[in-house]
């Protein structure tokens, strides 16, 4: 290579290397994980209340709930479509969260309402505890979004198959579903 050719190929790496640079930095992902956190708290004649935090990961959402005041056995524990836990007895929270127009089924199927995290299950004190991670549930700006809607906890087992809902009774808590500080 003679000093004209090596000169060139410096001109070169000069021109592109600011692009290179460019492409290599982290687009806008922020760099702390997207959190949000619902407070579940009890509708008329309910004992039951908890917290529900939901947590960005590579491959889903990681969804950890702790609730105490329930019947032992398990609960139904939804994701339902309104922000709104406002009625007495929740029912101001709507339906199960569906934005794909699936049937109900159990938070493993692969078809679902993106709201059917299928069950909590209580122990003998009443105090449930859950970690999984989802992934039908979102916390961008999509339409799997479930910023702004709510969870809600039932009085009995969700069957995970009777239509639409898993026939899982009255709502004993309901929170709604809030950015969280990233963390
Ligand atoms: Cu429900
Ligand atoms: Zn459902």
């Amino acid at each position: 290579m003679n000093s004209f050719q090596a000169s060139f190929v410096a001109l070169i790496f000069l021109v592109v290397s600011p692009f290179t640079a460019r492409a290599q930095t982290p687009a806008e992902k922020p760099s702390a994980p997207l959190k949000a956190v619902a407070v579940l708290h009890p509708t008329a004649g309910s004992k039951v209340s908890g917290t529900v935090t939901f947590t960005e990961e590579a491959d889903g959402v990681r969804v950890r709930a702790e609730i105490t005041g329930l019947t032992p056995g398990n609960h139904g524990f939804h994701i339902h479509e309104f922000g709104d836990c406002s009625a007495a007895d929740a029912s101001s929270a709507g339906a199960h969260f569906n934005p794909t127009n699936n049937p109900h089924a159990g938070p493993d199927a692969a078809e679902r309402h993106v709201g059917d995290m299928g069950n909590v299950e209580a122990d003998a004190s009443g105090k449930a505890t859950l970690e999984y991670v989802d992934h039908q549930i979102s916390l961008t700006n999509d339409q799997r979004s479930v910023i702004g809607r709510s969870v809600v906890v039932h009085a009995k087992a969700d069957d995970l198959k009777s239509q639409p809902s898993g026939d899982s009774g009255a709502r004993v808590a309901c929170g709604v579903i809030g950015r969280a500080k990233s963390q």
